[in-house]
């Protein structure tokens, strides 16, 4: 519950296989206050550690999936108050998350709110949906990612433009550029995310997470780090009952049946 309104700051609707998370402070565009990013770390952790979920879709409300950290509660800190706060822990916690996160945005996804959306595994954006870092704006720097991620993702000149004019993209120049993974009509992002969470549940767990791994240490380490560890999980995933479920099925002409083992 929110301190200000008494209402939740996130909501969370379970439909096993899949599991919607939604950022609720539609009257700040989903702000991402301390509160907010504290319980949606714990909200996504939860979902993570259960086994009937295996894809979460992480969504907005109102007019933005989030329009970065909130400037209000941020405005009077000094850097020893911002420091001994360490924000950035749920960031992280949210960053080991093992099942693929699927963001579906709609609207704005600015300063924190687009490093949220980068944080995810694959990003569905509708039309109307506009993504930046406006930080400099308001005198500071993108914090949770925001120049290493983009910087990996459009590289060094176009990361550059973007960081320090403020400027704001729209989804169909994101997904021109590489970042965003669809570009749906306005309205359709949630469905689609969720069509996208439901096939990648149909597959094997084990398979999802390790594979989710090796994608994610090509984008964040060198290929001589990522080659080994490719390998090691391609290797590991004969020693699970699913894998020989999975070609036994294909076989068999049948469809395979996944035990998560
Ligand atoms: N923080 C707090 N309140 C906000 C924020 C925000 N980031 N964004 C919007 N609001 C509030 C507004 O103050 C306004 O409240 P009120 O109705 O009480 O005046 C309400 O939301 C609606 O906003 P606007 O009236 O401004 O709506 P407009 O349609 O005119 O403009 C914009 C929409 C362009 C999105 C505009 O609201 C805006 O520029 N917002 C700020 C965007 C921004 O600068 N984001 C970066 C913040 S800094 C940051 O994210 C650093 C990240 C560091 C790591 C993350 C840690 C969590």
């Amino acid at each position: 519950m929110s301190a200000e309104t008494g209402n939740p700051v996130v909501l969370v609707r379970r439909e096993p296989p899949v599991a919607v998370v939604t950022l609720s402070r539609p009257q700040v565009l989903n702000a991402l206050s301390p509160e907010l990013m504290e319980t949606l770390a714990q909200e996504i952790e939860a979902l993570d550690a259960d086994d009937a979920i295996r894809a979460i879709v992480l969504t907005g409300s109102g007019r933005a999936f989030a329009a970065g950290a909130d400037i209000a509660e941020m405005a009077d800190k000094d850097a020893a108050a911002m420091l001994e706060r360490d924000q950035f822990r749920c960031w992280q916690r949210l960053r080991a998350t093992r099942k693929p996160l699927i963001a579906a945005v709609s609207g704005y996804a600015l300063g924190g709110g687009c490093e949220l959306a980068m944080l995810c595994d694959m990003i569905i954006a509708a039309e109307g949906a506009r993504f930046g870092q406006p930080e400099v704006r308001i005198g500071v720097m993108p914090g949770a990612g925001g120049t290493q991620l983009l910087t990996r993702a459009l590289g060094k000149w176009q990361a550059m433009e973007l960081v320090l004019t403020g400027r704001t993209l729209t989804a169909r120049e994101m997904y021109e550029r590489g970042l965003v993974t669809r570009v749906v009509p306005d309205d359709l992002q949630l469905s689609e995310a969720l069509r996208l969470a439901r096939e990648i549940a149909s597959h094997a767990p084990i398979a999802v997470r390790l594979a989710k791994e090796a994608v994610q240490k090509a984008f964040m380490g060198t290929l001589e780090e990522g080659l080994p560890l490719e390998r090691k999980n391609f290797y590991l995933l004969f020693a699970t009952e699913d894998r020989r479920e999975g070609m036994q099925a294909f076989l068999e002409k049948r469809t395979p049946v996944w035990r998560g083992k």
